[in-house]
């Protein structure tokens, strides 16, 4: 068959119902073969780094593969942010590429889009991907395309392929085998011995400790094992806490749920209770400096099980191919005894004063958030990079609703376009949480909604600037971002725009938010240097840790 048909019927076996992207003319016979009738819905966007945070939006939400479709060079360099933070934050991307066909790249000239050279695209992407090809050998196209979608959902990274607008409608044989195929796709398999002597050793040393912990993160929710992590979390009984990147992978209204860890400012309760642990128990949690505070991971090590990247760290014995997945599974049917301990949930939160004709400050904006999520279903928070990535760490979603932000690599964008995104893949509905700095990078997509039905519902937290920073910069004019009317224009592009300054304003907006059928921004006015608690605890800390080490 086809070469673009083939990937059609292959992206359709393994579940994938829609990609986004944006054409050009060296994919566009991609783009028409893949967006045929019976073929992918294709999510224009107006610029790729939206189409890329839309389809990571897309994967994180469904936990599926998402799919991005972009013209070579222009397109293909437009998009290397997103891709890099899906890799950074395992997020199963599949990026397709157009590029110049045979006979042009024969003529011996540049070609429009190239950069340094034609595989350079190729090269760049192959820094950014766990699995990254050229499909020009009809006689392994099938394959070079199964060996990629493979990787990146055996790996949960993104991945890779460049076709060339000449092979598009070139005739391809399909092996037996992926004919037969039923399109389930498999993660790794653990050597059923070191699992079994990693979950004994872990048993012993879990029902020895006095005061044991778990601490969540992201693997949990990739691997989608998060299930079976609550069992185990309910029948261990010890406090549970996640990493920053990994909120949202445990229910935030389970009894045994105590809040973020994130290093030294974690709320104080949470700060003691990791520091007086003599054994915490990390399930799928990173390495990063974000989840341990800057510190380095020896610290702890004596005392912790460290589950992560398929393998098992138990103090200072490590099994190698144990996967998150089997090790979950084989602690369940481990002879644990209960832990037991009353669990407080906390944040950062200062009690919220009653009177609501007042100005705004940031710690209302998260209250009313939070009063507004309170026993609410089917929405899921989104949260920007900015002062909003770690206010958001104070928002409580209830009752299974999904949490998404970009934790680790934190790049501003992700916010509009990823709610875009995962509305399309769940269809619930998100509230996100976006700075007016953030906003004028990518926030212009939401003008994109209604052609999609979808209607996020956008909160702006305008604050005149990239706020974040002013606690550390002396220079405060640097940080200034142009007014934007955001209300007003979230009315001209078809949405609905709300305009607050006190906190009752806010609170009679996110009432009346979910009415509206279309989009909804609502523009919150906070003063320049109010800040999260968790954000000025965090940007200062992070000052510290710079001049110790320019100095
Ligand atoms: C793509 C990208 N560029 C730059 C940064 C560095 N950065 C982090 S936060 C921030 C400012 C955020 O401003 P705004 O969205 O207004 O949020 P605020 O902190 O003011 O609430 C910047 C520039 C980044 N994280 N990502
Ligand atoms: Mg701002």
């Amino acid at each position: 068959m086809a070469l673009g048909d083939f990937l059609v019927a292959y992206l359709r076996k393994i579940g994938v119902t829609q990609l986004f992207g944006i054409p050009g003319d060296l994919v566009l016979r991609l783009f028409s073969r893949l967006g045929k009738p019976r073929g992918l819905r294709i999510v224009t966007l107006s610029h790729e780094p939206g189409v890329g945070f839309a389809a990571e939006g897309d994967a994180r939400a469904t936990g599926r593969n998402g799919v991005v479709c972009v013209t070579y060079g222009a397109g293909g360099h437009n998009m290397v942010n997103p891709v890099a933070g899906s890799f950074s934050e395992r997020v199963p991307v599949l990026v397709i590429s157009g590029g110049p066909g045979e006979d042009e790249r024969r003529l011996g000239t540049l070609i429009h889009h190239q950069a340094k050279a034609i595989e350079s695209q190729l090269r760049i992407y192959q820094e950014l991907t766990c699995a990254a090809s050229v499909v020009d050998d009809p006689q392994r196209a099938a394959r070079t395309v199964d060996e990629v979608v493979r990787t990146v959902w055996r790996e949960q990274r993104p991945g890779y392929l460049e076709i060339h607008r000449d092979m598009v409608e070139r005739r391809i044989p399909v092996p037996r085998e992926l004919i037969d195929w039923d399109g389930a796709l498999h993660f790794s398999r653990s050597d059923d011995r070191r699992v079994d002597e990693a979950v004994r050793e872990t048993t012993a040393r879990f029902n020895a400790a006095r005061r044991p912990l778990t601490m969540i993160g992201i693997e949990t929710y990739r691997y989608k094992v998060q299930p079976e992590v609550r069992h185990l979390a309910e029948r261990m009984g010890a406090p549970v806490t996640t990493t920053v990147l990994g909120k949202g992978a445990f229910p935030m209204d389970h009894p045994l749920y105590m809040g973020v860890h994130i290093g030294p400012i974690s709320p104080r309760p949470i700060v003691k209770r990791v520091d007086s642990a003599d054994l915490v128990v990390n399930l799928g949690t990173l390495l990063t400096d974000m989840n341990l505070g800057s510190r380095p991971p020896q610290i702890t090590r004596d005392r912790s099980i460290w589950a992560v990247g398929g393998r098992v760290n138990v103090s200072y014995h490590t099994y190698t191919d144990v996967h998150i997945r089997d090790f979950v599974r084989g602690l369940l049917r481990a002879p644990l005894r209960r832990h037991r301990e009353s669990v407080r949930y906390c944040d950062n939160l200062p009690p919220q004063p009653v009177e609501t004709r007042r100005a705004l400050r940031v710690t209302d904006v998260l209250h009313e958030v939070n009063r507004f999520l309170r026993g609410r279903r089917g929405w899921v928070v989104v949260a920007e990079s900015g002062d909003m990535l770690f206010a958001g760490l104070d928002v409580r979603v209830e009752r299974g609703g999904g949490y998404l932000a970009q934790g680790y690599y934190a790049s501003m964008g992700f916010g509009v376009p990823g709610a875009l995104g995962a509305q399309i893949g769940t269809g619930a509905r998100p509230l996100v949480l976006c700075g007016d700095g953030a906003f004028q990078m990518t926030g212009p997509e939401i003008a994109q909604a209604p052609r999609h039905g979808l209607n996020p519902v956008v909160l702006v937290i305008n604050n005149g600037g990239w706020q974040i920073f002013r606690p550390v910069m002396k220079h405060h004019e640097l940080l200034d971002v142009p007014k934007w009317p955001y209300a007003r224009l979230a009315d001209d592009w078809g949405g609905r725009g709300f305009y607050v300054e006190r906190v009752d304003e806010l609170r009679a907006a996110l009432s009346e938010a979910p009415r509206s059928d279309t989009f909804v921004v609502i523009e919150a006015i906070v003063s320049p240097d109010d800040l999260s608690p968790v954000s000025r605890k965090y940007i200062e800390a992070s000052a510290r840790h710079g001049r110790v080490v320019t100095t």
